[in-house]
């Protein structure tokens, strides 16, 4: 059998494997975290732990894959995000549920983004070349769901949840209008004709490793900057609470 190993200007590989560890030490110190975290927000950090989790699995999976085929290993990606952002939705419901908010809106949450997924998914493989009908699709959905924490429902029961929950979640605003704009630039990098019919990078091996990587980044920034959010407001003195 060959012997695989990660040439040094293998960045692809590289970031697949950093991603893996970073992902397995958020997950550990999510839940080790978990015994000493007050009750009411128990449930918030240990879902900021599956969520790390549930993608240190997948990476571990997706950088074996990719250092042994060279390829991106687009399918587990995407089951690895419809697990997780599914998770990122029901922090927000968590987060915002002591300020009344109703199961509806989880579900709102998550069928937009599963809207959001399932149709990047179509346009990376089934459909590339209609990607950019199927990213503006994907793009719709991801704006209702920013429009819904920025505006919508999320903010508006965010800012009766008192000061603390006010700020976390206009914090968790901003990874999903700056840190979750990354995606759609990998999926541009990535598909010929991508960004509306212009084709950013010619060779279809760099496209493909210039999508894993920047997708690479993203979820190390999401998944875990997001998780942190939620560590800290976990951590917020009780007393200011009081609203
Ligand atoms: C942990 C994984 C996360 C937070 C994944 C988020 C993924 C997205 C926000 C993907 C968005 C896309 C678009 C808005 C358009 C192009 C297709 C996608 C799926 C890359």
């Amino acid at each position: 059998m060959e012997h695989l190993k990660i040439a040094s200007d293998n960045y692809v590989a590289f970031t697949f494997f950093i991603g893996t560890m970073a992902m397995m030490a958020a997950s550990v110190f999510f839940f080790f975290e978990l015994g000493n975290t007050p009750q009411k927000w128990r449930t918030s950090v240990l879902v900021s732990g599956l969520i790390t989790f549930i993608a240190a699995v997948h990476y571990y999976y997706m950088r074996g894959y990719n250092l042994e085929t060279g390829d991106s290993p687009t399918f587990f990606r995407y089951v690895d995000w419809i697990l997780t952002v599914p998770l990122m939705c029901v922090e927000f419901y968590l987060i915002t549920k002591k300020a009344g908010a109703k199961i509806n809106l989880l579900w709102k949450l998550i069928v937009a983004s599963l809207v959001m997924l399932v149709a990047g998914y179509i346009g990376e493989t089934i459909y590339p070349g209609s990607s950019v009908m199927w990213g503006v699709i994907s793009g719709a959905a991801y704006f209702y769901i920013a429009y819904l924490i920025w505006f919508g429902e999320v903010a508006k029961l965010a800012q009766t949840a008192g000061p603390q929950v006010a700020k976390a979640t206009r914090i968790l605003a901003w990874f999903v209008l700056v840190g979750w704009a990354i995606y759609p630039l990998g999926y541009i990098l990535g598909t010929p004709g991508g960004l509306f019919g212009f084709t950013l990078v010619s060779d279809p091996a760099a496209a493909s490793h210039a999508m894993d990587i920047v997708y690479n980044i993203a979820d190390a920034i999401n998944k875990i900057g997001f998780g942190l959010v939620i560590y800290s407001l976990s951590r917020t003195p009780e007393v200011s609470m009081s609203k």
